[in-house]
């Protein structure tokens, strides 16, 4: 009988394998959610959600970049009142369904952090790291203070695991993952997009609407990876990584540098969800091929050496 590798504990979740769909990606809809679901992903995450409703930036919001995308979205989101019907949608799928929360204050990060939980969220995981909205995202995630005060007071409502997706775009991701780990996160999810821009050559203007976005894709797994890297040496949390993910050998790199998980986000957007098959397969032809016995044998492995 073949025996099972792939499953992983995830701060007290159960992941049928290590691969998640990353927030932001395929929209807010439990409909479009649940058929990731179907294509093997071990988790969901959702678009990030506030209080309030948010049209986010004006068009264009997205552009191609040589490997990758850059997106200034804004944010878009019915707002958490809107959302719960499909978070109590989503409570019926067989994987855990992980809902990404963003807020202007500590007390907005605690209140829809609470609404998601209560309507069935089996977690949250706090955006402090969206480059370029003002007065929330990295905008806390780069204040160590303002960091700490936002996972602190989740943690003293939310009784389900919550993660903390970090920016790259700060001097050192290893102390700020610190900051995150005393404040009682129980995961790190490591990175959201690279602040970026581009220029059309014939016109001057700067492409995005908003000017300057966020850089994804595999252009940053590189970038992603050292994150990784840096933050388990540091951390004993568990991490999750993020960024460039395209293939299996991608997320065995994340994992070897020290993830539990990964996310994958761009190249779902642009490939499509059949991805997650040829990922899992592959990791677990990985994992065969070196004579072992589960994912966690390989988690941090490149530390060893
Ligand atoms: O909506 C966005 O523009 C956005 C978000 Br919330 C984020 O976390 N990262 C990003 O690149 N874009």
């Amino acid at each position: 009988m073949e025996i099972n590798r792939l499953g992983v504990d995830l701060a007290g979740l159960r992941l049928a394998n290590p691969t998640m769909l990353a927030s932001g990606i395929l929209g807010l809809s439990a409909e479009s959610l649940g058929n990731i679901v179907k294509t093997g992903a071990g988790a969901i995450v959702t678009k990030s959600v506030g209080l309030k409703p948010r049209k986010g930036y004006p068009n264009p919001t997205v552009v191609q970049a040589s490997c990758g995308l850059i997106n200034a979205m804004g944010l878009p989101n019915p707002g958490i009142n809107e959302f719960i019907k499909e978070i109590r949608e989503a409570k019926n799928f067989d994987v855990p369904f992980i809902v990404s929360v963003y807020g202007f204050s500590a007390e907005e990060y605690v209140r829809v952090a609470k609404k998601a939980v209560d309507a069935g969220a089996d977690a949250v995981e706090l955006n402090v790291s969206c480059p370029h909205v003002g007065e929330t995202g990295s905008e806390i995630g780069q204040n160590p203070k303002l960091l700490a005060e936002v996972v602190r007071k989740v943690k003293t409502v939310v009784e389900k695991p919550v993660f903390v997706k970090l920016s790259p775009n700060v001097t050192n991701i290893a102390e700020i993952a610190e900051v995150t780990a005393k404040a009682g996160a129980d995961a790190i999810t490591a990175i959201n997009t690279v602040k970026a821009m581009a220029i059309d050559t014939e016109t001057a203007i700067p492409l995005l609407s908003n000017k300057i976005g966020g850089l994804s894709g595999p252009a940053i797994k590189p970038i992603a990876v050292r994150c990784v890297y840096e933050i388990h040496e540091r951390v004993k949390l568990p991490i999750i990584g993020c960024g460039g993910v395209t293939n299996w050998r991608d997320a065995t790199e994340f994992l070897l540098a020290g993830a539990s998980a990964v996310q994958i986000g761009t190249a779902v957007a642009i490939k499509g969800p059949n991805m997650f098959k040829s990922i899992i397969r592959g990791i677990n032809a990985y994992l065969k091929k070196k004579g072992l016995k589960s994912v966690k044998e390989i988690v941090g492995l490149s530390h060893c050496s």
